[in-house]
């Protein structure tokens, strides 16, 4: 990891940086920027407005994930949450928390629902979902935790057992490899022997219908793209222009995933306080995002690699998404 004051981006390394510029995000894009296939992590897509956009992703016509995985819930979840009797919901990246009603709904009916703890990296959408479960599900504790996903995982001490440890909307697919297995360990060494892990995945299919529901027609996913850019500015004072940079999604179908791309399309200096000039030269591309699409038994090979068992696996009619869910091995 290099440190701000490195030279590696010239002189203008020693510029002041902004009051909020937060020095690990700082020392994480300084990184991604210095590598040779220039590459951030898709968290920074995810401010307020990042939060809004992937929500009007999630509404569209080519976006088929949560609408099958939504389905998914409502199928499974009642049966499911009654015959594990689950106490406890935990559920990572938690967002608006719309698909976890679902669940809680389910705990509810069976008379079980006592915590519920979303732990997502948006302060602000975290609060606000908060307090309205609160409102909702009066007698349900309801225990936000602020956290990075991808760094840490702590679960509330005296949570009721059995909990339920949710990870949906195909969230896993924005990990690389080593990444997953090393987030699904953390997973497996907070649960206890009652404990299950639910996880939603995004499933290999017709190239064309994945490469669609990253290019839509709306422009929605190229906007929420280039929020990245916007957040960058916001939090670091860089001074990038988001509309000098195109949207582009393709699928690899050697890894199995589809990438997310931002394409100068001028050659352009980007000032950044606190790591000087980054050069884009016209063509030139910022990976901004992996989406991998995975199969029953890439899912098992996940899972044994975390020591976790595949217990349970349900997918569509359409084998678009699938739900699984996992034990301590
Ligand atoms: C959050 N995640 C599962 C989405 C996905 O499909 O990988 C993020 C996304 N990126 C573009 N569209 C949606």
């Amino acid at each position: 990891m290099i440190k701000p004051s490195s030279t590696r981006y010239g002189q203008a390394a020693a510029r002041v940086q902004p009051k909020r510029a937060d020095p690990g995000m700082l020392a994480e894009v300084a990184d991604g920027l210095a590598l040779p296939q220039k590459e951030l992590p898709p968290k920074f897509f995810y401010d307020q407005r990042g939060s809004e956009l992937f929500e009007r992703i999630t509404r569209l016509p080519e976006y088929y994930q949560t609408r099958t995985e939504r389905a998914l819930l409502e199928a499974w979840m009642p049966e499911l949450v009654a015959r594990l009797g689950t106490r406890t919901l935990v559920e990572l990246g938690a967002g608006n928390a719309e698909k976890s009603r679902i669940i809680l709904d389910a705990m509810r009916a069976a008379g079980t629902a006592e915590l519920y703890v979303p732990i997502d990296v948006s302060a602000t959408f975290l609060s606000q979902t908060a307090a309205r479960l609160r409102r909702e599900y009066p007698g349900l504790l309801v225990e936000p935790v602020v956290a990075d996903i991808s760094a840490e995982l702590h679960l509330p001490r005296r949570a009721p057992a059995p909990a339920l440890i949710a990870f949906i909307g195909g969230t896993i697919g924005n990990f690389y490899p080593t990444a997953a297995i090393r987030l699904l360990t953390h997973i497996r060494d907070a649960m206890a022997p009652g404990d299950r892990f639910l996880m939603g995945v995004d499933l290999r299919k017709d190239v064309a219908k994945i490469e669609a529901a990253y290019n839509d027609a709306q422009g929605v996913t190229a906007e929420f793209n280039r929020n990245m850019l916007r957040v960058l500015n916001h939090e670091l004072g860089a001074d990038f222009d988001p509309a000098a940079f195109d949207h582009r999604a393709f699928y690899d179908r050697t890894a199995h995933w589809i990438e997310m791309h931002l394409v100068a399309s001028r050659p352009q200096q980007v000032m950044i306080p606190g790591i000087g000039v980054v050069q884009f030269a016209e063509g030139e591309t910022l990976r901004t995002e992996i989406s991998a699409k995975y199969d029953k038994a890439s899912v098992g090979d996940l899972y044994r690699a975390a020591g976790l068992r595949l217990e349970a696996w349900r997918h569509d009619a359409d084998r678009l998404f699938a739900l699984t869910v996992g034990s301590p091995a």
